[in-house]
C-alpha cells in the first residue's frame, strides 16, 4: 500500500484519474456515460480519502506506538464545511485533481458544489472546534474530537415574504463519503433507574448504577488531515442505536408503528442538532444527548488508555479532555462515576485523576446561554451522577469555606447548584471546579469571566483562569477561500507565508506601493464579481461590484447589533433621498445569517432587514448608491464567497458581550476592514492591525455597565439625535410595512423604552464612523494602504497559534508542527 499514492505532478494527476475512475465504476457503480455530477464528486472524494488513510493510520499508530498524550475534544459542535477542498489542498493535491477531473471532462469547481455542507453546529462555537481540529491534526497533536453524528445538522434556512422558515437539513441523504462506519466500537448507555448498594470482592460497600433504559453510541470516524498533508486526527461520531430494532411480536400483530416506538424514540438522541429546547421534552432530548456523547466518549478513551497503559491512575500523564462549553460538563461527573464505580479507584484519587484531565473553555457571558439543568430531571435521568455532585458540592463548599467565603450569600453563588430559581445544577460550575484550567477565549472576555461569572470561584481555585483567544484556519479562510489574494501574498513574500500566518507581517513594506494595492485591489474585485453573480442568482438581487460591499454575518441575535445596522441603512436612504445630488459613496450593505427557531425578536429583526431591503432597492432616488441584500442559508459555504468580497465587517455588538468573534478575524485577514466596538477579540485584532486602521465606535464595556445602572431607558439618546429620531419613526409607523403600519411599533417603542443593547446610545458615534469610511473610500490609496495593513496584522489569529498556546499551557502536550 502506499502511503503516498498521488504526486503534485503530472504522473500523480494521471494515478488520480486512473483512482477516481475505479472508484466510480467500482464503489458508485457506475460507468463514465451514466455518472451524475453527484457521483463523480462521490468518486474523487473517495479517491482523495484514499490519499488521507495513509498519513491517519500513520498518526494513530505512532501515538500508540510512543505512547504520546493525547487529546480529547469534547464539543457538541463541529462546524466542518465541505470537505473535499479541505483534504486536496491540505495534501497539496488540488492541481492534480483538477487536471485529472479536466482529463475526464470534469469541472472540479462545480463538482465540488456538490458536497452536502455538514451544518453540525449553530456558528462560532462548532466552527471554532473544527479550525481546532485541523490546527491540531497540523501541528501533529495526536486528537481526537466527539462528538454526535446528526442525521440532521442545523435547519436550511429559507425567507418567504421576508419572514425566516426553517426546513430541515438533510445532509447525509445521498451518504457521507469521508466517514467509516465502526460498526464494533460502540458502548452502552444508560438513562433513569435507580443506584444499589452492593459490596466488591473485598466486601467494601460500592454503589451501582442500573439504568431503566440503555441503548449504544455507535462510532463513525472521519480523517482530519493538516495542513502539509502530514498528519491526521480523527473525528469520530456518535450515533444511537436502540438495542432491540424492533418488537417483532407488535410488527406481527400489525401494529407496525408500535413496533418501532421505542427504537424511534432512543435513536432521537442523534436526530437532530440543538432540538428545540421550548418544551419540556424538548430539553429532556437535550440532557440526553449530553450525557449520551460524554459517556461514549469518556468509556472509549479509558478503553484505549488501559488497553495502552493498563493503569487508569496514569491517566492525566497520557490524555487530555478538553470541554468546548458546558454542553459537555457532564464529563466531570461521568469520569468520577467511570473511576470509582466501574475500575474501582478510591474517591479522593478520583477526583485528583478527573481534575488533572479536564480542562474548560467558556464561550459566552450570556446569562440566558449559561447551562442550568433541573435536579429533578437529573435526579430522574441521571440519579448516580446527581449523587457524586451532591458530593463534589459538598467538599466544593468545604473549601469555599476554608477559604473565609464561607457567608451564606458566597455559598449560595459559588454552589453547583442553583437555589434561587428552583434547584438547578450549575454547569459552568460544575466544569469549573472539575477542571485544572478554564479558559476564556478572548482578552476581554477572560478578564470579565475573572470578575463576573467565575468571580467566586477564582476566589477559591486562584490561578485557574487563563485566556487563549481564538483563532481560525489561515489554511481554508485564506489559501482555500481566497486563492487569488494568496498568489499575490506567496509573490511578495515567498511561500513560507503559507506555513507561517506572522510572515503576513511582511506585508506593511508593501502597503504603500500602488502597484501592489491595484493588485489587491483586483483580487477583490474578482470575489465581488463572483459574489454578485451568486446573489443574482440566490436573492434576485443586481448588487455593483463597483460598490463598497459592507458585510455583517453572524448569528442573528439583539447583542450582535443587527439592527444597528439596518437602522443605519434607513438613515442612509433618508440622506440620499434628502440630497441625492450630491456624491455618495455607492454602497451594498449584506447580511447573513440564521436565527434560533424559537428567537422571537431575532426573527423580527431578519424580517425588518427584508421589509427595508424591499423599499430601498425599488426606490429609483437611491439606484445605484444604496442597495440592501439578505443571502439565504449562511453557513460555512456561503461565508467563503462573502468573506474574501467583503470591503467593510460590521463587528458591532455592545461592548462586553462577544466573547471573541472569529468572522473578525476571517474578514481582517482577507483585507476587510472592521467598523467595531471594543468587543472580544475586535480589540486585539485593534491592536494588532493598529488603531489608525480600524474604525471604532461606541461604548466600553465600563460605560455599558454604568449606563445600565442608571437605567435603560433612552428617550435621551433618540432626542439627542434627529437622525434616529426620523429612523424610528419611519420603521414604527409602517414606512417599510405598510400593509402592516404597526409590525415594528412594538420594536421600535421598546428600543425607546429598554435598549438593553444599547442601539439608541451607539447610533449616533456608530452613524459617523461610516461616514468616514465614506471618505476614506474617496481616496483608494488610503483605503487599500489600509486594506493591506489588515491583512499584515492579523498573522497571529491563527488558530494553530492558539492550539500551541492549549498545547503548551493547558495540554501539556508537545506541537510539532507541519
Ligand atoms: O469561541 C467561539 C465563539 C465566539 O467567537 C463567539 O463570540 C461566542 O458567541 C461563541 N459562543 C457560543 C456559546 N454560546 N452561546 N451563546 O456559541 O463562541
Amino acid at each position: 500500500v502506499s502511503w503516498r499514492p498521488f504526486a503534485e505532478d503530472a504522473a500523480g494527476a494521471d494515478a488520480l484519474r486512473r483512482r477516481i475512475m475505479d472508484k466510480l465504476l467500482h464503489n458508485v457503480g457506475k460507468p463514465p456515460t451514466a455518472a451524475s455530477e453527484r457521483d463523480w464528486f462521490v468518486a474523487t472524494a473517495l479517491a482523495v480519502r484514499d490519499a488521507v488513510v495513509g498519513p491517519w493510520l500513520d498518526s494513530t499508530r505512532r501515538a500508540a506506538e510512543t505512547g504520546a498524550k493525547q487529546v480529547h475534544y469534547l464539543s457538541l459542535e463541529f462546524l466542518t464545511g465541505r470537505l473535499l477542498s479541505d483534504a486536496m489542498g491540505n495534501l497539496g493535491l488540488t492541481g492534480a485533481v483538477q487536471e485529472a477531473l479536466a482529463a475526464v471532462g470534469v469541472d472540479a469547481e462545480r463538482l465540488q458544489e456538490q458536497e452536502p455542507d455538514p451544518a453540525l453546529g449553530n456558528g462560532g462555537l462548532g466552527r471554532l472546534a473544527a479550525c481546532f481540529m485541523e490546527s491540531m491534526a497540523t501541528l501533529g497533536i495526536p486528537a481526537v474530537g466527539y462528538g454526535i453524528r446528526y442525521e440532521h445538522g442545523l435547519f436550511r434556512q429559507a425567507f418567504e415574504d421576508g419572514e425566516q422558515i426553517e426546513l430541515p437539513d438533510d445532509w447525509l441523504a445521498l451518504g457521507n463519503p469521508w466517514e467509516f462506519a465502526r460498526p464494533e466500537v460502540a458502548y452502552t448507555v444508560g438513562f433513569g433507574g435507580e443506584v444499589r448498594i452492593s459490596e466488591d470482592a473485598e466486601g467494601r460497600a460500592r454503589r451501582v448504577w442500573e439504568p431503566a433504559e440503555t441503548l449504544s453510541a455507535v462510532a463513525y470516524d472521519m480523517p482530519v488531515i493538516g495542513g502539509g498533508g502530514r498528519h491526521a486526527a480523527t473525528l469520530r461520531l456518535w450515533s444511537a442505536r436502540a438495542g432491540s430494532p424492533l418488537h417483532l411480536e407488535e410488527f406481527n400483530r400489525g401494529d407496525h408503528v408500535g413496533a418501532l416506538r421505542d427504537r424511534v424514540r432512543l435513536e432521537a438522541i442523534s436526530r437532530v442538532l440543538y432540538p428545540g429546547d421550548e418544551s419540556p421534552e424538548g430539553r429532556e432530548l437535550r440532557l440526553r444527548q449530553q450525557f449520551f456523547f460524554v459517556t461514549a466518549s469518556l468509556q472509549d478513551m479509558l478503553h484505549r488508555h488501559l488497553g495502552l497503559f493498563g493503569d487508569a491512575r496514569t491517566l492525566p500523564d497520557k490524555a487530555a479532555v478538553q470541554l468546548n462549553d458546558t454542553h459537555p460538563a457532564l464529563a466531570v461527573a461521568e469520569l468520577m462515576r467511570l473511576l470509582v464505580d466501574v475500575h474501582g479507584m478510591g474517591w479522593d484519587e478520583a477526583w485528583r485523576t478527573t481534575v488533572a484531565t479536564v480542562s474548560y473553555t467558556n464561550h459566552t457571558l450570556m446569562p440566558e446561554a449559561l447551562e442550568t439543568w433541573p435536579v429533578p430531571l437529573m435526579e430522574r435521568l441521571l440519579p448516580r451522577h446527581m449523587e457524586i455532585i451532591y458530593r463534589l458540592n459538598a467538599t466544593h463548599l468545604e473549601q469555599v469555606r476554608e477559604r473565609g467565603l464561607g457567608d451564606d450569600a458566597a455559598l449560595a453563588a459559588a454552589s453547583l447548584i442553583d437555589e434561587g430559581h428552583g434547584r438547578r445544577v450549575r454547569m459552568g460550575h460544575l466544569a469549573f471546579v472539575g477542571s485544572h484550567a478554564v479558559n476564556g477565549v478572548s482578552a476581554l472576555h477572560t478578564g470579565l469571566l475573572g470578575k463576573t461569572v467565575f468571580g467566586d470561584l477564582d476566589a477559591v481555585y486562584p490561578g485557574r483562569i487563563s485566556n487563549k483567544t481564538n483563532g481560525v484556519t489561515f489554511r481554508r479562510w485564506l489559501h482555500r477561500a481566497n486563492p487569488g489574494l494568496t498568489r499575490l501574498l506567496v509573490d511578495a513574500l515567498g511561500p513560507h507565508v503559507l506555513r507561517d500566518g506572522e510572515a503576513l507581517a511582511g506585508l506593511a513594506k508593501h502597503a504603500d506601493d500602488r502597484g501592489f494595492q491595484a493588485a489587491f485591489a483586483a483580487q477583490r474585485r474578482a470575489r465581488k464579481e463572483a459574489l454578485a453573480r451568486f446573489i443574482a442568482d440566490r436573492a434576485g438581487v443586481a448588487v455593483d461590484p463597483e460598490a463598497l460591499l459592507d458585510v455583517q454575518v453572524k448569528r442573528i441575535h439583539e447583542y450582535k447589533r443587527q439592527l444597528l445596522n439596518i437602522l443605519h441603512a434607513v438613515a442612509t436612504w433618508h440622506a440620499v433621498r434628502d440630497e441625492p445630488g450630491r456624491d455618495w459613496v455607492p454602497r451594498v450593505k449584506l447580511l447573513a445569517g440564521k436565527a434560533a427557531p424559537g428567537y422571537r425578536m431575532a426573527k423580527h429583526i431578519i424580517r425588518l432587514a427584508h421589509d427595508v431591503a424591499r423599499t430601498v432597492n425599488a426606490d429609483p432616488a437611491v439606484a445605484g448608491r444604496l442597495k440592501l441584500v439578505f443571502p439565504p442559508n449562511y453557513g460555512v459555504s456561503l461565508a467563503e464567497l462573502i468573506i474574501p468580497a467583503a470591503d467593510l465587517s460590521e463587528q458591532i455588538s455592545t461592548a462586553g458581550m462577544e466573547a471573541s468573534g472569529t468572522g473578525n478575524m476571517k474578514l481582517a485577514l482577507n483585507g476587510a476592514l472592521t467598523i467595531g466596538t471594543l468587543d472580544g477579540a475586535n480589540v486585539e485584532i485593534r491592536q494588532r492591525v493598529g488603531a489608525e486602521n480600524f474604525f471604532l465606535f461606541g461604548l466600553t464595556t465600563e460605560e455599558v455597565e454604568a449606563r445600565r445602572a442608571r437605567g435603560l431607558a433612552a428617550h435621551d439618546a433618540v432626542s439627542a439625535s434627529p437622525t434616529l429620531a426620523r429612523v424610528l419613526e419611519d420603521v414604527g409607523s409602517g414606512a417599510f410595512s405598510p400593509g402592516d403600519p404597526h409590525r415594528y411599533r412594538g420594536l421600535v417603542d421598546a428600543l425607546v423604552e429598554r435598549d438593553p443593547f444599547m442601539v439608541a446610545v451607539d447610533f449616533d458615534g456608530y452613524c459617523a464612523q461610516q461616514e468616514a469610511v465614506d471618505a476614506l473610500w474617496r481616496d483608494p490609496a488610503r483605503w487599500w494602504r489600509m486594506a493591506v495593513m489588515n491583512t499584515a496584522g492579523v498573522g497571529w489569529f491563527s488558530s494553530d497559534r492558539t492550539v500551541a498556546e492549549y498545547a503548551a499551557g493547558i495540554w501539556r502536550v508537545p506541537a510539532g508542527g507541519a
